[in-house]
């Protein structure tokens, strides 16, 4: 009914926590798995905190089942995880290993035998480093149909038991931090012709996966994860919020148009033009594009943070290719794009260690902005807090996370309450993980994992943080007690 306001979390709400294949599994090289573009990028002097490797990660491929049960006694809902493409096709394009489609089906039997949903990400960031070598992954049309090949052999293998498909996670974020900062693989800086050729090629691979999965199992629902950064205008100076106007058609819309209307912004693509960037498309593109718009079932939603947006004059700051990778509070710099607009902090927030803006309202903004624009479910599939934590006498008090997620769950509930469909929450992430950048020390999870950057450290054991206590009881009440 059009009218009918919900009150509170719909009754069926999935409560769930979110990872990925390369920051949990480890098992890098085992039962046939090829090596990732991760595997080979991390090991470049320079790259990740400390060095830091995903080659044993948390040890889930070996721990699932503990990690398994301890997510059946909070009472999880769903669990997000992703799947390793190079474990299931090790060259990218040719045979398929056995071993790897099997360790998936372990981990889905033992969520759905504790009825967890199982939220699958077909794409979080591990690509097969030989599709690199063969011909530059992402850079090549090529990949599209190795794609959708890979694609298709896990809804034909798993659809059966998986009903919520999330097909990339973060294209924004690979191929920004990829292509534009080079703080990701494949490391090229403000190669800004060849971003926005890989966004259309990994718009046709999320495009083309989605018709295939709607045709292998119609009642599957589907949609790709977006980091979502809302954003404010600096202040009520008209040029102020024409710079806002800039930032959101080409950092949030530019995606979000495509996943769910299968077109560019306007504005997004008339700029492209102008500056010759407009990527290169075949005949037939923009119909696939639309088609699978109109099948996708929601827009996942990974939301840390808000961003103030200025305008910024054709001599201001450009972009210094720099994070906050150490947790040292208050090393980030202002970045923007000349002539366009720039980031400045905003004072009203405050930030954690990394220098994220930690701003619960935004929250309920993107879901307000998703329902007005597109008038889709949403998925929140990932949210959480990276933080410091101490280990002490086997318990650790993370009040901060709490705190954090309280405030996060307290704005989804007005969203709900405004009349947005949310289907689903998923923390970020369960257990502890890696940080892609930033090593070990910076955890989100509500299960701590004993180990540090060094690879020998810890035993790897499991405890229960008291932000997993909290968890279990926000469950409980379906977000009514927070
Ligand atoms: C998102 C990614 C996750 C996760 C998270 C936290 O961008 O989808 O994989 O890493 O951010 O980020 P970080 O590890 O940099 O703190």
């Amino acid at each position: 009914m059009y009218f009918d306001r919900s009150n509170g979390f719909p009754k069926d709400f999935l409560w769930g926590s979110a990872s990925a294949a390369y920051q949990i599994e480890g098992a890098w090289n085992e039962d046939g798995k090829g090596p990732s573009n991760w595997d080979q990028f991390v090991r470049i002097p320079g790259k990740t905190f400390k060095a830091t490797t995903g080659d044993k990660a948390v040890d889930h491929y070996h721990r699932y089942k503990e990690d398994v049960a301890l997510m059946a006694e909070m009472g999880l809902k769903t669990y997000r995880f992703s799947i390793s493409w190079p474990r299931i096709i090790p060259d990218g394009n040719g045979e398929i290993n056995e071993k790897g489609l099997q360790f998936y089906d372990d981990l889905i039997n033992e969520l759905v035998k504790y009825g967890i949903v199982p939220m699958v990400t077909v794409y979080h960031w591990d690509m097969p480093q030989a599709l690199e070598e063969q011909y530059h992954g992402w850079e090549s049309r090529r990949i599209v149909d190795d794609f959708v090949r890979y694609a298709k052999v896990l809804f034909e293998r798993y659809s059966d038991r998986v009903k919520h498909w999330i097909i990339m996670n973060e294209q924004n974020v690979f191929t920004g931090l990829g292509w534009n900062a080079g703080m990701h693989p494949p490391g090229k800086v403000d190669d800004q012709k060849m971003f926005y050729q890989v966004n259309h090629h990994a718009f046709m691979a999320h495009a083309k996966s989605v018709i295939a999965l709607k045709e292998i199992c119609p009642d599957a629902k589907v949609g790709s994860s977006f980091a979502y950064t809302p954003s404010y205008a600096f202040d009520r100076k008209p040029e102020n919020a024409m710079a806002k106007m800039d930032y959101d058609d080409l950092n949030n819309f530019y995606w979000m148009d495509m996943y769910a209307y299968g077109r560019y912004p306007r504005a997004a693509a008339a700029y492209l033009k102008s500056k010759d960037l407009t990527p290169v498309m075949e005949d037939g593109d923009e119909d696939i594009l639309r088609k699978a718009a109109g099948l996708i079932d929601f827009m996942g939603v990974n939301y840390y943070q808000s961003c103030v947006v200025e305008h910024n004059p054709i001599d201001g700051v450009g972009t210094t290719h720099e994070m906050n990778t150490t947790g040292k509070k208050g090393t980030a710099k202002v970045q923007g794009v000349p002539g366009l607009y720039k980031n400045p902090a905003n004072e009203f927030l405050p930030t954690t260690d990394w220098d994220w803006t930690i701003d619960p309202m935004g929250l309920r903004m993107c879901c307000r902005q998703i329902t007005s624009r597109y008038d889709l479910p949403i998925v929140i599939s990932e949210n959480g807090l990276g933080a410091f934590d101490k280990f002490e006498d086997g318990e650790i008090h993370d009040p901060y996370r709490i705190d954090y997620l309280k405030h996060h769950i307290e704005e989804l509930k007005k969203a709900c309450d405004d009349g947005c469909r949310v289907l689903a929450y998923c923390t970020w992430s369960y257990t502890d993980l890696l940080s892609w950048l930033n090593g070990y020390q910076k955890r989100y999870g509500f299960v701590y994992v004993d180990r540090e950057e060094d690879e020998n450290s810890g035993t790897l054991n499991r405890y229960k943080k008291d932000s997993y206590y909290w968890y279990k009881h926000v469950i409980e009440t379906n977000g009514e007690e927070l």
